[in-house]
């Protein structure tokens, strides 16, 4: 089984403001906690981070026959991106979208995913540990 895990822009940037929406950690401690989750399931894997729509959607598109699930946290382009929503049903991967606050309670703007739209599952609100429940629910999912 071979996972693709992708995050898109500003996430690279995780530390440096709003500790009190996303946490104090940054970026390398997300990757490690991804690292050690797949680990522990014996899940092969690879982290991607871009701050472009089209990046997204060229490793989308180049998943196709190479991964068996993906999970996406698109950040901002969550509430704007139709490329990457129709990018993930053109692969047909099962997907689940992770973000680490709850989208459901801030910015009007951000209560709608246009990738909840593909999405076998959305976990948000859950910090970091998101992601592993996030890769937990995909394997469970694809074994
Ligand atoms: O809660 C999430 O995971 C989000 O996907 C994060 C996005 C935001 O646009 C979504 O609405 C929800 C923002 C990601 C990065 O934001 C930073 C902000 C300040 C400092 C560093 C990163």
């Amino acid at each position: 089984m071979k996972i693709l895990i992708i995050n898109g822009p500003n996430l690279n940037l995780l530390g440096l403001r709003e500790p009190e929406i996303y946490g104090n950690q940054n970026y390398a401690s997300l990757c490690a906690l991804i690292d050690d989750t797949c680990k522990e399931l014996g899940v092969d894997h690879e982290i991607f981070q871009s701050n472009h729509e089209g990046a997204i959607v060229d490793k989308i598109q180049d998943a196709y026959g190479k991964f068996d699930g993906i999970v996406i946290n698109p950040a901002a382009y969550t509430h704007t991106s139709v490329a990457i929503l129709d990018a993930l049903k053109a692969v047909s991967i099962p997907t689940v979208e992770v973000h680490i606050s709850d989208i459901n309670s801030r910015d009007e703007f951000r209560k709608h995913s246009y990738i909840s739209l593909t999405a076998i599952k959305t976990v948000m609100g859950l910090g970091f540990e998101g992601y592993k429940v996030a890769i937990e629910h995909l394997y469970d999912f694809l074994k």
